[in-house]
């Protein structure tokens, strides 16, 4: 990750000298960091080359419009950067145009649904439960009352995507849209699949790879750039870049995906955010990026591995890529049980629906677990099988304070020899 670096350090005096209440929480964060292991598997780590950027002069800046064609003086700056992130993107994943503007994956997906949809349109994706995203569309989230969504998901008995039921159900109900991509589905999609069953309907695709687009970057998850008209992703998940969002796009749609993002949904783009997003598309695009998004899924692969050997039932049985769902179902337990459990002990996780979920949203039957932070902290296979052990026995110790005490103080030396930054 980097040389070590003064920069946390210097964050903390500098903002402690005009508010100690803000230093202190923030202090008390890097410590969490530092002292847990996180397992959520939309996290990372960014650099501290990408946290200084975030942190930076842009902050000031004012640039609604983009390079060259700006509402405000003094942006040349700012459209260096913003120049650089859009080529790096454009390298990075083979696409002819990128937006590095979006502030979120959730604005991305909007601004997507605004270049080419109009209200009342319909757009077939991935049920929620069965692990899509709000902003695919959901009777609770604005996508879904603006637009008609009709769904997808995966098959009982195999917990793998029904690329048939999507297929039946696009030539049903013939949808504006085709959205692919998910938040907790653990095995490799078929964005060829996908576009060829947009094709004969007449859709458009968006592929949102939000969680993989690290893992598609580096080649080693096929790659929904050569097949869909649109590729949302957020920056700041295996990606390992600044929080945020970006679309690329066929050169077709480049006008109007541009419109749809500026004026269309938003104002002045967050400069230090783009500059940050440069920062992490040359770190992406430098050989050793590659092995860590290999190591990432070698990682999920073992942990997914050892918890099955222990008896947990693993969704679809395992991972192809950086996570994997755990049914705790068959443990007498619940997501929110075991998640509430890992916390006591210094391991973070998120509790999930599990597809065909008997239960609800927040109490579901699942946890989702990820491998992106504790790659990036240097974690291997050996730590893997540390930390399967460390998971089942804080689960089968939830009601003993003094087994959860133990364990927890075996997570702590376990953090302790993979210190965030290397320890900077
Ligand atoms: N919150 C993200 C995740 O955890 O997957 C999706 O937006």
């Amino acid at each position: 990750m980097g040389e070590s670096t003064p920069y946390p350090a210097a964050v903390l005096d500098t903002v402690g000298a005009v508010d100690p209440d803000v230093r202190d929480a923030l202090a008390a964060e890097r410590r969490r960091q530092d002292d847990t292991v996180v397992l959520i598997a939309s996290e990372n780590i960014a650099s501290p080359a990408v946290m200084a950027a975030s942190g930076s002069w842009f902050t000031n800046k004012y640039a609604e419009g983009y390079p060259g064609k700006r509402y405000y003086g003094g942006c040349q700056h700012l459209d260096a950067c913003e120049d650089l992130a859009r080529q790096r993107a454009c390298e990075l994943f083979g696409a002819d145009h990128a937006n590095v503007q979006p502030h979120s994956g959730t604005q991305a997906n909007l601004e997507v649904y605004g270049a080419v949809l109009k209200p009342g349109d319909t757009i077939l994706s991935m049920s929620l439960d069965h692990g899509g995203h709000l902003s695919h569309g959901h009777p609770v989230n604005f996508v879904g009352q603006v637009f008609r969504i009709v769904r997808y998901g995966v098959r009982r008995e195999d917990e793998r995507l029904d690329i048939d039921e999507v297929a039946r159900v696009a030539h049903a109900e013939k949808p504006r849209l085709i959205v692919c991509g998910a938040s907790a589905y653990s095995r490799t999609i078929d964005f060829e699949a996908f576009a060829r069953i947009a094709k004969e309907v007449g859709a458009y695709l968006l592929a949102d790879i939000a969680h993989i687009a690290g893992l598609v970057a580096a080649g080693l998850h096929p790659s929904p750039v050569p097949h869909a008209d649109f590729v949302t992703t957020t920056t700041h998940k295996t990606l390992r870049g600044p929080r945020g969002g970006m679309v690329l796009c066929k050169g077709e749609h480049k006008k109007a995906l541009d419109k749809s993002v500026f004026p269309g949904q938003q104002g002045g783009p967050l400069g230090h955010v783009v500059a940050a997003k440069a920062v992490a598309f040359k770190e992406a695009l430098a050989p050793a990026f590659r092995d860590y998004q290999r190591a990432v899924i070698a990682n999920a692969a073992r942990l997914a591995e050892r918890l099955a050997a222990r008896g947990y039932r693993v969704v679809s049985g395992g991972t192809d890529n950086h996570l994997f769902l755990m049914d705790l179902g068959p443990r007498d337990l619940t997501g929110q049980a075991a998640e509430t459990a890992l916390d006591a002990v210094g391991i973070t996780v998120n509790k999930n629906m599990i597809p065909y979920d008997p239960r609800k949203p927040m109490d579901p039957s699942g946890i989702r677990i990820g491998t992106p932070t504790v790659t990036t902290r240097g974690m291997g296979l050996a730590e893997m099988d540390q930390i399967a052990d460390l998971i089942d026995r804080a689960l089968t110790a939830r009601a003993d304070p003094a087994a959860s005490a133990a364990v927890r103080e075996q997570v702590q030396a376990l953090c302790a020899r993979f210190p965030l930054w290397g320890g900077a």
